[in-house]
């Protein structure tokens, strides 16, 4: 089992090292548990942590350090089929790589600045020297344009911790990473499975593709970098003990709920927490700048959903109703999305118009949203007939209108942002191993910070592992490493 999950997106982020400097060294943490005398019986080896659509950082060893190199550049990136955006990250990768290490160990983090602008990087809860936090302006000078900087410290702690940019405005950009430290002794009882999941929002306009790092209302969500139908299910045996690492860095809480099982937090980004604290729940508030590790024995069947419950959050290029209705009578259109959103299409944020205007309740970003009537309404045709075979080509599945004969009569329909027409699914577009064998149509209801937790018999278990390791030999870095075909050739 620790093959499969060490090796999906391991050696994917090579790129990042030559080929002498990369060393893969067989002391990856959870593996060299087995050379000491009774750990692995007597506390159980610790599982490599898969972190999904997002790879694994290698790392080289100098003497008794492990060295890591992390580039900060920007990343283009693909959220959801035909959404690729222009986020900054590392090494490729917004969220960037996962690092894992064991407790007790000295590390080494070479970190280099291929952005326009300073930046600086801070490991977030690490009990460190105050020459290593990343403080900028505090701890250290700022790591310029073209710069490195070299960290270098022991770390005698355990649990789900992370690193990011300590420049606010870089954070919302998408510059944050896993760092996930193994205990010394195994913790009880041992976990079949553990995942990493960094969730992320950001503000970015249809036709655009750089966020908007000052407003705060956000229209994409992610886990991992992708949004729902695109991001990669959690796959597990029925009956493992499965261990969910959430991590939030960004403007706003997230309530993460699991559907079909009851959970208990076993971890804060402090680390452990003793299990006299543990109490059964199903929906984990993660508060930003938090971590926190849920675990659960999969006992229970089927394609079970793990999402934000932030109704917002549960949807994708969120916008206020604009332009021309399909459904009106006597309604107003509403004004346009960037004044709805109070969100700028040109023009600096401290321009003269825009300055003023920007961000939650200032200016006409309060104001653009104009009274509407809900009251009965005329039905047009939801969907142009010519456009459908053009969407369906793109492998889209057109379903049918699923709204009542009667429907404007009734208040509060239609609400806003509701998209009126037949669900879209496009479950081909985001076909990948893990989603084999779910329910046809499924992706239409997919969105935001959503995933599955697939509790599978042993089965259909293994023929998704024997589809995942096909698909790993046909184009492991399509899978491992989003983005990157685009962005370092
Ligand atoms: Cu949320």
């Amino acid at each position: 089992m620790q093959n499969v999950l060490a090796g999906a997106g391991f050696f994917a982020s090579a790129k990042v090292l030559s080929a002498q400097e990369m060393q893969m060294s067989g002391d990856m943490p959870g593996m060299n548990m087995k050379d000491k005398k009774g750990s692995i019986h007597e506390h159980g080896s610790p599982v490599l942590v898969e972190t999904p659509d997002v790879p694994n950082l290698p790392f080289r060893t100098d003497g008794n350090v492990k060295e890591f190199h992390l580039i900060a550049e920007p990343v283009k990136q693909e959220i959801v089929p035909g959404r690729t955006v222009d986020l900054w990250g590392y090494n490729g990768s917004a969220p960037g790589p996962t690092i894992q290490v064991n407790q007790g160990d000295r590390v080494r983090v070479i970190v280099d600045n291929h952005l326009p602008e300073a930046t600086s990087m801070h490991w977030h809860g690490f009990e460190i020297p105050n020459e290593m936090d990343g403080a900028p302006g505090a701890s250290q000078d700022p790591i310029p344009p073209g710069g490195r900087f070299v960290y270098e410290f022991t770390l005698h702690q355990e649990g789900t911790y992370f690193y990011h940019s300590h420049m606010a405005m870089q954070e919302m950009m998408g510059m944050i990473g896993a760092f996930v430290m193994h205990p010394k002794n195994g913790y009880k009882p041992r976990v079949d499975k553990d995942f990493v999941i960094i969730l992320q929002e950001y503000a970015i306009l249809p036709n655009i593709t750089v966020p908007n790092s000052m407003n705060m209302e956000f229209n994409w969500l992610t886990f991992n970098g992708k949004a729902g139908p695109a991001t990669t299910p959690l796959i597990v045996r029925r009956g493992e003990r499965v261990r969910i690492r959430l991590i939030n860095l960004g403007m706003d809480h997230h309530p993460i709920h699991l559907h079909g099982h009851q959970f208990v937090i076993t971890g804060t980004e402090g680390g452990r927490q003793p299990e006299s604290t543990w109490g059964p729940g199903n929906t984990v508030l993660v508060g930003v700048a938090q971590s926190r590790d849920i675990e659960f024995v999969a006992s229970n069947p089927g394609d079970w959903m793990l999402h934000c419950h932030l109704p917002h959050h549960m949807m994708n290029q969120m916008s206020s109703m604009v332009g021309p209705m399909s459904r009106r009578n006597g309604m107003p259109a509403g004004l346009d999305m960037e004044r709805g959103m109070g969100m700028l299409r040109q023009g600096g944020a401290t321009s003269g118009e825009n300055g003023p205007s920007l961000g939650r309740g200032l200016g006409v970003g309060s104001t653009a949203e104009q009274t509407m009537s809900n009251s009965p309404l005329k039905a047009r045709n939801p969907m142009r007939q010519q456009d459908m075979p053009d969407m369906q080509r793109q492998g889209m599945q057109m379903g049918k209108p699923e709204v009542s004969k009667d429907a404007n009569s009734v208040p509060g329909f239609p609400q806003d942002a509701f998209m009126e027409g037949p669900m879209m699914a496009m479950d081909q577009m985001v076909d990948k191993p893990e989603n084999f064998g779910l329910r046809p149509g499924w992706s239409g209801f997919m969105a935001g910070m959503m995933t599955f937790v697939r509790v599978l018999p042993q089965d259909e278990y293994d023929q998704i592992m024997e589809l995942r390791e096909k698909k790993k030999g046909n184009k492991p870095m399509k899978m491992a490493m989003p983005g990157t075909e685009q962005k370092h050739e």
